[in-house]
């Protein structure tokens, strides 16, 4: 891993990942990112110059793609539209991107031979009872509920079937709700944090017993690393740190971390096909490669989440007035 090309590097974990690989290896990054309005350049603006490269461009873009997959000796791709509520208003730009995207970077990687990582979600799976004991496995069947996650299945089967008909030295990961820096203020608890600093409630779908599985950006982007390192071509690895709370929990957290009463929130409309839980078993990635979650502390994690964008205001402001006017919208 000398020369990485991650696509969405741009994003919120892309960022993150690539802010972990300059710091704990000697890897030189280009980050192909569309940068569409989930993207920040100011995530890697401060990076060193020559070990970090910017392309602007679309996954999708066959003629852009190949000479610079060709120029690189591994890719990491996380490019793609992720928010489940857009999915629901227009799912095209996600067929476009997660599926049509990742077929791009397979036929380019294949056709150069070159070790590709691709990042996924544990939404594929579709969701678990809140009183079911079992949780999801790398041999849990794909169930995807979303136009979001049925994209993100279907790219997950196109590279396990460039890995078996024409021998792609691929992995996959699949990973839980991730929190840190750097997420955009449309996810749940960016959305949560940043409507208690400007007077408002936070707001619960549903009844806000829905469980997410929660681990930190930087515990992703080490097993992501682990992966690369150490993870067997082909192979799939279920990333998780055992951090199963329900939103509502979540929401009670942070006001109390704010200084707020615990029941200062919002029942708001539900999203339609709502998934009720997700839980990752992540034994395998950890007994096989040795990885463990430093942010065992959920608490601590979302303390100090909390403070990040109490300081990045400049950062998250421009976008807030146009997502909530989104959510508005729909009663949400
Ligand atoms: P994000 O929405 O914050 O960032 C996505 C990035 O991809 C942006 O920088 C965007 O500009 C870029 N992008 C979108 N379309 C593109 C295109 N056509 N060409 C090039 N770049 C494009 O997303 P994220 O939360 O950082 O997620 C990154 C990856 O991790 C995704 O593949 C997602 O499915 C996966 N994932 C996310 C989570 C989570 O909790 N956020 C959990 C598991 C897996
Ligand atoms: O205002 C809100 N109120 C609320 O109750 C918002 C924005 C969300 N929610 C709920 C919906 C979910 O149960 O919170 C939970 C988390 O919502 P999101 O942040 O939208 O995440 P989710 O739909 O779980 O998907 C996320 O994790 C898996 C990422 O967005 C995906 O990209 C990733 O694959």
């Amino acid at each position: 891993m000398d020369r990485l090309l991650v696509t969405g590097g741009a994003g919120f974990i892309g960022a993150n990942f690539v802010r972990h690989v300059i710091e704990h290896t000697d890897a030189r990054v280009t980050v192909l990112d569309k940068l569409t309005y989930a993207a920040s350049r100011e995530a890697l603006a401060d990076l060193p110059p020559d070990r970090i490269d910017l392309v602007i461009g679309d996954v999708a873009d066959a003629g852009l793609v190949d000479p610079l997959v060709a120029a690189h000796d591994t890719v990491v791709h996380l490019a793609a539209e992720t928010h489940n509520d857009s999915s629901l208003d227009d799912p095209t730009p996600f067929v476009m991107t997660n599926v049509v995207g990742t077929f791009t970077l397979l036929q380019a990687v294949r056709k150069h031979d070159v070790r590709l990582h691709h990042v996924s979600t544990d939404e594929v799976y579709g969701d678990l009872a809140l009183d079911d004991p079992k949780r999801f496995t790398e041999d849990t069947p794909y169930r995807p509920s979303s136009p979001y996650s049925a994209t993100k299945a279907g790219s997950d089967h196109l590279v396990r079937a460039w890995v078996r008909s024409f021998g792609l030295r691929a992995t996959i990961s699949n990973c839980s709700n991730n929190y840190g820096h750097w997420q955009h203020v449309e996810k749940f608890i960016p959305r949560q944090i940043t409507e208690v600093l400007e007077g408002r409630r936070p707001r619960l779908y549903g009844d806000g017993r829905q469980v997410r599985d929660w681990i930190h950006a930087d515990d992703h982007s080490s097993a992501l690393v682990a992966i690369l390192e150490r993870g067997r071509i082909g192979e799939t690895y279920l990333v998780g740190a055992d951090g199963e709370r329900s939103n509502r929990d979540v929401v009670r957290l942070l006001l109390r971390l704010m200084g707020r009463p615990e029941d200062d929130f919002e029942l708001v409309n539900d999203r339609a096909g709502h998934d009720v839980r997700y839980a990752i078993e992540s034994g395998k990635l950890r007994l096989e490669l040795g990885w463990q979650p430093r942010f065992s502390d959920f608490e601590a994690g979302l303390s100090d989440t909390v403070d990040w964008y109490r300081s990045h205001r400049q950062w998250w402001a421009p976008h807030k007035r146009a997502t909530e006017a989104a959510y508005a919208a729909k009663g949400q």
